[in-house]
């Protein structure tokens, strides 16, 4: 059996090369190589915690001192420990279902730290950490995961849009956002607003995704189309979706395409804030693909040991990025042995918060599924509305109480 890796045919090489399928052994081997990401890599940090100069990319990173390294290393740390408080709390049965993000920290946190208060971001379901950067409570987020609540914040207070379950269809929204910010002139200078928008490898195989990169093209709209590549929609790898790296699926489009490696913070700051200029400056769109690994089962409903090899997650714990900035400051004196500890206090005492909230939480009153549905109510939602409240009448006044009895005769 060949164990080389296995390349599309290119056109013109024949009927047998078509026909030809990889094998079990090239499949790993394609994977073992995405694994690196490639010569094009935009990188400002190694694994290792080097770091990379960059003429193009260093500019944008010129104010970071150890100050703003230590406290990027901060919110990626507190972000992974709310992270796994959930995780667990689900495990626990406290949460319905909980999306984990580990090892998608540096792409969150580097992208959202670029943005600025007048900017808008579109997220999918995983971005706790991009929430985290724009001001959100995360104990506000959790009742989602909770099955108490569709949102929990204001987003138009905190640039940062509802979550959406439907794969790719936050694309379309913010390419909608975005043409909005161009036609109402305010784009065109260092002042200018942007968008960005974050979607999932398994994303880019949407039309949803197609519609927006054509429309946000044609109308030069200030969208950065930030892609999360972990390299798996859930058990699809990303190889099984696309013959090209996928930042090269811009050129298509015609606007410019780069890949940066999603697990440097300073990168991820560094080329999100580059792509935001571009686009307040009436430059846009832009795709960002964060090349990363998500470290952790795809919701918790998942089991990732069925389809991903353990090798493959042992190699990108290599990767960490939290580890590779925590080593960076420790060997260039940017932070006493003392500033991690303390970290890591402030880490549990934040997860010990949600913790608390997550169990206290109220229940919220059964009419509440009727609010915020639209910015208007209707007559047809004030009937149902009605309606259900004079069903929920008719059960006993004890039954009443205990909302989940009747929450489950509701359902059917
Ligand atoms: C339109 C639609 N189709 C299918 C699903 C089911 N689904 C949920 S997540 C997911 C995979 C998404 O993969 P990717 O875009 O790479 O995001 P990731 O979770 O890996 O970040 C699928 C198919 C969905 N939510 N919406
Ligand atoms: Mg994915």
């Amino acid at each position: 059996m060949p164990s080389e890796q296995w390349t599309h045919p290119e056109p013109g090489d024949g009927p047998a090369a078509i026909a030809a399928q990889p094998s079990p052994e090239q499949v790993i081997a394609g994977l073992r190589a995405t694994s690196e990401g490639g010569a094009e890599l935009t990188q400002l940090l190694t694994p290792e915690g080097q770091r990379v100069p960059s003429t193009q990319f260093d500019p944008y990173v010129a104010d970071v001192d150890d100050e703003t390294l230590r406290n990027l290393y901060r919110d990626m740390v507190l972000v992974r420990r709310a992270d796994r408080e959930a995780n667990a709390m689900q495990r626990q049965g406290q949460l319905g279902i909980w999306v984990p993000l580990l090892g998608q920290e540096a792409a969150q946190v580097g992208s959202g730290r670029a943005l600025q208060p007048r900017d808008m971001a579109f997220p999918s379901y995983r971005e706790h950490g991009v929430a985290y950067t724009r001001g959100v409570d995360l104990r506000d987020l959790i009742g989602i995961f909770r099955c108490t609540d569709h949102s929990g914040w204001d987003y138009q207070a905190h640039g940062f849009h509802p979550y959406t379950i439907v794969i790719g269809n936050q694309v379309l929204n913010a390419t909608g956002y975005a043409m909005g910010q161009k036609f109402e002139g305010k784009v065109g200078d260092d002042d200018g607003e942007a968008t960005i928008c974050y979607f999932g490898d398994g994303a880019t195989s949407q039309g949803d995704v197609h519609e927006g990169f054509v429309w946000g093209a044609v109308y030069d709209a200030p969208l950065v189309f930030f892609c999360q590549n972990n390299q798996w929609a859930i058990s699809e790898p990303t190889e099984r979706q696309s013959r090209l790296p996928l930042y090269q699926r811009a050129r298509g489009y015609g606007f410019p395409g780069i890949r940066v490696d999603g697990n440097d913070v300073l990168a991820c700051l560094a080329v999100t804030r580059w792509a935001l200029e571009q686009c307040r400056h009436g430059n846009g769109p832009v795709l960002i693909e964060a090349f990363t690994y998500r470290m952790d089962a795809h919701t918790t409903t998942d089991d990732p040991t069925r389809y991903r090899l353990s090798d493959e997650l042992e190699e990108w714990k290599l990767k960490d990025p939290i580890e590779r900035v925590r080593a960076h400051l420790a060997r260039g004196g940017g932070a006493e042995p003392e500033f991690f500890d303390q970290v890591q206090a402030e880490a549990d005492e934040f997860a010990a918060q949600l913790r608390e909230h997550t169990f206290t939480m109220p229940e919220p009153p059964p009419e509440r599924i009727f609010s915020n549905v639209y910015a208007e109510s209707s007559p047809l939602l004030e009937q149902q509305r009605a309606e259900y409240l004079s069903y929920l009448d008719g059960f006993a006044p004890e039954e009443s109480l205990a909302g989940s009895s009747i929450r489950n005769r509701g359902e059917h």
